[in-house]
């Protein structure tokens, strides 16, 4: 199974879709592992036109490579599968668009391409601060992401948009966060990164749980899919490396209305990475 707009050669490609189904620390609702899939089935009912970038996916080269296949057996197997398959990417110049599966696809990749761009810049679009050093035991987890991140990157290239959910210890943390609103802080970050190069790293709680009811973590007070979108293209300007979509978990029926939702903002994405 594909995204029926991205059919072309690998070789060809500019920009590759590959679908990170990660589930292994889901600690509220399990069902991330059928992220990338059900975008696929939402795909069908999207135009591949965007009215909102005013240009057609179709028209350019694209390349769904299908799923990684993940190993639970030994806990670190799937993060070094995640960076083998960045680095590879990386290396044979296309950029790359991960569709989650659990938060943690996230610092697997940043922390690969970390060692090969100098002043990356991380731009994390979630209803969570991630800040945690540990979560029920586990170091690399869906509620450390952005904690893992910091050990590859400084605090002051990490920017943090959206966030309504943190513990008081995690406060202590953070730098660069902008609760709440998106539109705002976006245009502001998109200045502080200026031309160096930026990941952008969207966690799909940060839409409202009435916009999209299907993640694996809902927290009330997000923001709405039209703002959303209108933040992500407010970064086009910015020479974006890469990014993910993370924590879809179409679990409540089949197909889940949210597949299409997540497919239209996998088709954004991908027009965004294939600007530069
Ligand atoms: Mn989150």
């Amino acid at each position: 199974m594909i995204f029926y707009f991205a059919d072309a050669a690998r070789q060809k490609a500019r920009v590759v879709i590959v679908g990170m189904p990660l589930d292994r620390t889901s600690s509220y609702i399990s069902g991330t592992r059928f992220g990338p899939n059900a975008a696929r089935i939402g795909a069908d009912n999207i135009e591949s036109f965007s009215p909102y970038q005013h240009r057609d996916i179709a028209e350019i080269p694209v390349h769904d490579s299908g799923n990684l296949e993940f190993s639970y057996e030994k806990p670190d197997a799937p993060v070094k599968l995640i960076a083998k398959t960045t680095r590879a990417h990386y290396r044979a110049g296309k950029k790359q668009l991960a569709i989650g599966g659990e938060h943690t696809i996230a610092p697997a990749i940043i922390s690969e391409l970390s060692h090969s761009i100098p002043n990356l810049c991380v731009i994390q679009f979630d209803a969570h601060s991630d800040l945690r050093d540990d979560y029920l035991g586990e170091k690399w987890c869906h509620a450390t992401a952005m904690r893992r991140v910091l050990e590859y990157i400084p605090r002051q290239r990490l920017f943090q948009i959206g966030i309504r959910s943190f513990s008081r210890p995690e406060e202590m943390n953070i730098t660069n966060i902008f609760p709440f609103e998106l539109l705002s802080p976006t245009k502001q970050v998109m200045h502080e990164i200026g031309s160096r190069p930026a990941y952008i790293t969207l966690d799909l709680d940060v839409l409202d749980p009435g916009t999209l009811p299907d993640v694996q973590t809902p927290q009330p007070g997000g923001c709405s899919y039209q703002e959303l979108v209108r933040a992500l293209i407010q970064l086009s300007e910015l020479n974006i490396v890469g990014c993910d979509i993370a924590e879809f978990c179409p679990c409540g029926c089949h197909p889940s209305p949210g597949s299409s939702l997540v497919a239209e903002l996998i088709r954004e994405l991908a027009l965004l990475l294939d600007k530069k």
